[in-house]
């Protein structure tokens, strides 16, 4: 069994067969590039093809909810789980704390309203040190790559709708 930051364990998954979507935010591109690369290994490591797997670009991380609806919703993506990947860094206003409230609600609402799982892959840090750390990059001895974590949870929780149906 895999482990995830902190040594928190990984099941062993198998998501032959899954469509995840990846809604990613175009702001600090280091960052989301480097989640992107750890969540998209988990989804492969996992089974998922890389045919199934739909990756979507938005301007910044207040547009995921919608995005990762669009994806929910849509015939033709026909996706089990969306992963969210923004990175926001706490700027001089409030417009962090805005965009951090809106986006955490979002993504829940889409949780509970369209019974398909929808990770919550946005940073909110306070410094850009803190979230190259959580991308797996720089120079901190706890450096971890959450995007591996966010793309076994997408496996997960799939797996879990499928054993409910
Ligand atoms: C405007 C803004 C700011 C100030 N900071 C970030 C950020 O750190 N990370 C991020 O993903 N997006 C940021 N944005 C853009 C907003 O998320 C959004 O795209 C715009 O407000 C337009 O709706």
């Amino acid at each position: 069994m895999a482990t995830a930051h902190k040594g928190v364990e990984l099941p062993t998954l198998n998501g032959r067969g899954l469509r995840i979507g990846i809604v990613r935010a175009r702001w600090n591109p280091t960052v989301i590039d480097a989640l992107n690369a750890g969540c998209r290994a988990a989804l492969l490591e996992s089974g998922v093809a890389e045919s199934d797997i739909v990756e979507v670009m938005v301007p910044g991380s207040y547009e995921l909810p919608f995005a990762a609806s669009v994806l929910l919703n849509s015939a033709d993506a026909k996706v089990d789980a969306v992963v969210c990947l923004g990175c926001l860094i706490k700027g001089e206003t409030m417009h962090f704390e805005y965009i951090c409230e809106a986006v955490t609600q979002g993504i829940m609402r889409l949780n509970l309203d369209s019974g398909k799982p929808v990770m919550f892959g946005v940073l909110a840090c306070l410094t850009m040190d803190q979230a190259l750390a959580r991308a797996g990059l720089g120079d901190s001895p706890s450096k971890h790559n959450h995007g591996i974590d966010w793309g076994k949870g997408a496996v997960e929780m799939a797996l879990l709708r499928t054993q409910f149906p």
